[in-house]
């Protein structure tokens, strides 16, 4: 099992999306984000993540744990995901050898060229909701297969405590 995060920063009706240009998922549009390092929290990790892959530096505690999904690909590998969301941030995102960074109108999010299962679970994080779902992807890791999803209730300190 592997652990990982996802980071969603937005800003005036805009989300932060990067063009993943390397390693699983390449070319997909996905949030910064990647594997948690031994003795890292899940929150340092994701803003660590930001920083290096879109150049845009947050705080740990700024960012608020929305949800966690595990990913299954076939029957033996799977990844949990730490997913938060961030409004709080500086600098300019920029370009780096991992990925392209742009901003999307939170209408106009392109699903399309995004891993299957952000389509289901994203617009409950931009509502401001807390989720937990588990995702089954084929062993290519290309199609979605089953999923179940489910609305937590909202903690009082919005997510803010660990992880
Ligand atoms: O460090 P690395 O780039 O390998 O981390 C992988 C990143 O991609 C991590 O942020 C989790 C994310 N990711 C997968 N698979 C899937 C998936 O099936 N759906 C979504 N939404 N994200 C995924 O590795």
């Amino acid at each position: 099992m592997r652990l990982a995060t996802l980071c969603f920063l937005t800003r005036r009706g805009r989300i932060l999306l990067m063009r993943k240009k390397c390693g699983i998922g390449a070319g997909k549009y996905t949030g910064p984000g990647g594997k948690i390092e031994p003795g890292e929290s899940p929150r340092g990790a994701a803003a660590r993540e930001v920083l290096e892959e879109v150049c845009v530096k947050v705080l740990p505690e700024d960012l608020e744990l929305m949800g966690v999904c595990k990913f299954h690909f076939g029957r033996k590998h799977f990844m949990e995901v730490f997913v938060f969301k961030g409004t709080k941030f500086s600098g300019k995102p920029s370009e780096t050898e991992e990925a392209d960074p742009r901003w999307f109108p939170l209408r106009d999010i392109p699903y399309t060229e995004m891993w299957e299962d952000g389509r289901y679970w994203l617009p409950l994080l931009l509502a401001g909701k807390r989720f937990g779902g588990t995702f089954k992807f084929d062993p290519s890791r290309e199609r979605l297969v089953s999923h179940r999803l489910r609305i937590l209730p909202s903690s009082p300190s919005g997510g803010r405590r660990n992880p």
